[in-house]
């Protein structure tokens, strides 16, 4: 069976998504999430130009060798561009694998070692009251896990904090990224008593997580944790720059709240030293930009040596392919911790119809063949690429720092 066809989907129905389609000889048709937030058109150029006319002729039953042969044989190895590249052939390839022998992916995987994958949403306010009243109606619809993210007095926009009554998207439509004013120091006064207050309310069952999305130092990182072991979180996500693995060894030396680190990761050797030192609880690393079902499956095989549980990354840019892809691999493995799950807006679930569903805190990712998501193309042609950015932030001086 040969892959025969292979097309890049780019649409945008309120947000921007690229999708690998490959077809074999036998009809058999495949896809994997190619969406890389705020440079979607250099996955697309990758693939188009240099993967897609490898492909032709390939053996669609190759998944490791084809791996092997885009990641060695490029020479140039790694980085979000390539390996969100990668991972959509290799998910593509899954996707086709499962249709072929009628099978949905985690089947191929071992079978399900769990009845459903518990997800957690996002629930934010502009301020605690919003924020209380935004976390009761998550728990209102079944999750039995929330992130929660508040608001900072004297802040504009945070990260994190829808602006409107819609959910929370953080790419922003537009030729420029917009730009965000940051105060580490006004943030860290604020964050323990949103905590306080939450556990306040909802008691202490719920399960609270929080995302810090890599700005602060690991000295300052290390107070908040400390500062939040009252509360009892799920995890602490991203408290520093994820490059730097000797940040989060200074971390963990000073606080026993969890921590969970690695949705910019792209490949084993960006975990490895995390994973092998013990340096978090859960890795954020998910098929999309990490090189596929392949190479996650290998990465959370390493951090179950170390305890280290998973805890895929899946905001709006993850697309209904991706989010699939995740929960095959959540249902399968051994070591599952939790799943994100941040809903798309009707007009993407109509353009990738799919057979994940939610139901009492749990994500399941059905039983149809393959992935059981498929790409209803003329809907997603009507929706065309916009140019869209990620924002940056700034210190009240102007100093560019981490978003
Ligand atoms: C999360 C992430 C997202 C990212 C976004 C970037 O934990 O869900 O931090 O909000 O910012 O996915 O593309
Ligand atoms: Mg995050």
């Amino acid at each position: 069976m040969r892959i025969e066809h292979a097309e890049v989907v780019v649409t945008s129905p309120g947000r921007n998504f690229v999708t690998l389609k490959l077809v074999t000889s036998d009809g058999v048709t495949g896809y994997g999430d190619a969406t890389l937030n705020g440079r979607e058109l250099a996955v697309v150029s990758y693939l188009r130009d240099h993967v897609a006319p490898l492909l032709i002729g390939r053996d669609a039953h190759r998944i490791e060798d084809t791996w092997q042969y885009l990641y060695r044989g490029a020479y140039w190895r790694g980085g979000p561009v390539a390996m969100t590249a990668i991972a959509a052939v290799d998910v593509a390839l899954w996707d086709i694998k499962g249709k072929v022998c009628g099978l949905p992916v985690y089947q191929l995987l071992g079978g399900a070692c769990r009845d459903g994958c518990l997800a957690y949403t996002h629930a934010s306010g502009r301020d605690l009251p919003e924020l209380l009243e935004a976390v009761a109606g998550k728990l209102a619809l079944g999750y039995r896990a929330v992130r929660a993210q508040a608001g900072v007095p004297d802040l504009g926009k945070v990260y994190g904090v829808a602006t409107g009554d819609g959910a929370y998207e953080p790419a922003g439509r537009g030729a420029r990224p917009d730009e965000e004013v940051w105060d580490s120091r006004a943030y860290l006064r604020h964050v323990p008593d949103v905590f306080a207050a939450l556990r306040e309310q909802f008691g202490p069952e719920p399960a609270l997580l929080h995302d810090v999305h890599h700005r602060l130092t690991p000295l300052q990182a290390a107070r908040l944790g400390r500062a939040l072991e009252p509360h009892d979180l799920f995890w602490l996500e991203d408290v520093t720059p994820a490059e730097d693995p000797d940040a989060l060894r200074l971390v963990r030396g000073h606080t026993v709240t969890p921590l969970a680190i690695g949705e910019v990761f792209n490949t084993i050797w960006d975990c490895r030293t995390i994973l092998q030192d013990r340096l978090v609880d859960y890795i954020r690393v998910k098929p999309s930009h990490t090189g596929g079902i392949s190479h996650v499956r290998r990465i959370l095989a390493l951090a179950e040596l170390s305890q280290i549980r998973s805890g895929c990354h899946g905001a709006t840019d993850i697309s209904p392919v991706g989010m699939a892809a995740a929960l095959h691999v959540g249902l399968a493995i051994a070591n599952f911790g939790i799943q994100e799950h941040q809903p798309h807006d009707p007009l993407v679930d109509e353009v990738f119809p799919h057979a994940y569903r939610f139901a009492d805190g749990s994500l399941h990712p059905g039983d149809e063949p393959g992935l059981g998501v498929s790409l209803d193309e003329p809907l997603a042609a009507r929706h065309p690429y916009v140019a869209a950015y990620l924002p940056v932030a700034r210190l009240v001086d102007g100093t560019l720092h981490d978003w």
